[in-house]
């Protein structure tokens, strides 16, 4: 075990988002969002079910809140509803005073539960209106409107928060949305009608508009509010690891190409003002450029580089064909990952879900890459896991969640070891707080330190892992005796 410990000021807590949690997607004049009518969609969730209930925190968020405090946390991540606050979205169409009111209520209620508020404005919930009309991210018509909304949301709770954050993973909203297609708004090649796509050129597209619109709520809040308010404010970035599968050049290759196309692609331009040079060489002609203006205005866009972070894979060239319709795959090129070593060997054991098995070196090597890059503060926004079999166990052996416990072990000692040699991480925010919706698995992936008992009014009890947690950090932090 690792005895490197963590500074008194380090926020801790867990994340959720808007459209995971909430349900109530029609209560106090919301408009419905991407993620509301897509998941309604048959064929679209594993277990057939919508967003509309998540873990009913839009009705319960007072109990939730009473929780939260008792597992110890001095921080809680969530998402704002853009629907909720702005029903059609647009920037010239009314605002809907009760979302804003009941967001308000919500980060008070958060501040005096001694919890820092850390909103995230855009966790993939588009309002409908804008998807309808042209395309949301698709089009730069969708900048002004972004803008917009980020400048109600400071004006409305700016007062509120220390710490904002604006994308959520604009790598993932863009390839899972615009290339797969399996998450909204489900456009990709291989889709038919509303959903046909271009698999290979949209998610650049889109990305491009998201550092755009990601750029512009930033200048926003320096010009108008930073000085009044003093918080800061960033992007999430969704990023594994990539581990060269062996020794060779060519592996070294593949896995530098491989965290290119997932993460670098979406983090380079808001620190250096432009998309990373390999990427262009990969990508070609599909990337977007910037104009000087834009990169100017892009070049510096984030105060810290906030890092969603789950697994490690090794990564070499390709040597499996790609079936038809895996655009995925396609989306990856000649570059591979795999969760076996040359000799054999599994990079970690296997989880709940096949894409994330706990690798916490993986984590180290990322956090100290990214710091060395970016010469910036790192904030962990999310990190977490499910337990083997978890989705099939009763209430009882799901609250005992030992593999769980083990993840967070290692990735905290992982984050102190960092901390300790010098890589200014500033946060740890576990994903998830409660069992919620888990976009294409709908409710069957359960990544919570809390069980919710979804045909109970989503009843709330702490699983093992939310003990544990709350002994561990206070004793990593000092606050405690080991
Ligand atoms: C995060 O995404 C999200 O920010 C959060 O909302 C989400 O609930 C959480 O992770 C847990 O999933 O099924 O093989 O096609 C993490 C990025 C993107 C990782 C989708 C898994 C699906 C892989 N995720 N990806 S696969």
């Amino acid at each position: 075990m690792s005895t490197a410990t963590l500074p008194k000021d380090f926020l801790w807590g867990y994340a959720t988002a808007s459209a995971q949690v909430e349900g109530s997607p029609t209560a106090d004049g919301r408009g419905l969002s991407i993620w509301d009518t897509f998941s309604s969609l048959p064929n679209v969730t594993e277990d057939g079910l919508s967003n509309a209930t998540g873990t009913n925190s839009y009705s319960n968020w007072a109990a939730d809140i009473a929780l939260m405090k008792s597992y110890g946390v001095n921080a809680h991540r969530f998402s704002l509803s853009w629907s909720r606050i702005i029903p059609a979205g647009s920037a010239t169409s009314p605002l809907n005073p009760a979302g804003i009111a009941h967001y308000q209520r919500f980060m008070e209620a958060l501040l005096e539960a001694g919890v820092e508020p850390i909103p995230t404005l855009f966790h993939w919930d588009l309002p409908q209106a804008l998807q309808d009309e042209y395309n949301g991210f698709l089009s730069a018509r969708v900048l002004p409107d972004f803008e917009r909304y980020a400048r109600v949301c400071f004006d409305s709770f700016g007062h509120l928060v220390k710490s904002w954050l604006t994308i959520n993973e604009p790598n993932i909203f863009a390839v899972l949305g615009h290339c797969i297609g399996a998450h909204a708004p489900g456009r990709s090649s291989s889709g038919e009608g509303a959903r046909k796509g271009d698999s290979l050129k949209e998610p650049y597209i889109v990305g491009h508009h998201l550092m755009l619109a990601h750029a512009r709520a930033v200048a926003v809040y320096r010009k108008e509010f930073a000085q009044k308010q003093g918080g800061k404010v960033g992007i999430v970035i969704n990023g594994n690891w990539a581990e060269p599968w062996d020794a060779s050049e060519e592996s070294k290759q593949a896995a530098e190409n491989h965290l290119t196309l997932s993460t670098l692609w979406l983090s380079d331009p808001v620190f250096t003002g432009d998309y990373p040079p390999l990427l262009r060489k990969l990508v070609g002609d599909r990337l977007p450029t910037f104009t000087a203006e834009e990169s100017a205005l892009l070049k510096g866009s984030s105060d810290f580089l906030g890092l969603n972070h789950y697994t490690t894979f090794y990564v070499r060239k390709r040597v499996t064909p790609i079936e038809d319709g895996d655009w995925q795959n396609h989306f990856f090129g000649e570059n591979e990952s795999t969760t076996t070593a040359p000799d054999g060997t599994e990079i970690g054991p296997k989880a709940g879900l096949s894409w994330v098995r706990p690798v916490p070196w993986g984590f180290g090597k990322l956090l100290r890459f990214l710091w060395r890059r970016y010469d910036r503060d790192v904030w962990v926004t999310e990190n977490g896991v499910i337990c083997p079999g978890e989705k099939d166990m009763s209430k009882e052996e799901a609250l005992q969640d030992d593999f769980r416990i083990d993840y967070f072990r290692g990735y905290i000692d992982e984050l102190a070891e960092c901390v300790k040699e010098g890589v200014p991480v500033k946060s740890y925010l576990a994903w998830a707080f409660a069992d919620n919706f888990e976009w294409q698995e709908g409710y069957t992936a359960k990544f919570g330190v809390t069980y919710v008992d979804h045909k109970n009014n989503c009843e709330m009890t702490p699983k093992k892992s939310a003990w544990w947690m709350k002994e561990y950090m206070a004793a990593k932090m000092g606050l405690k005796d080991n």
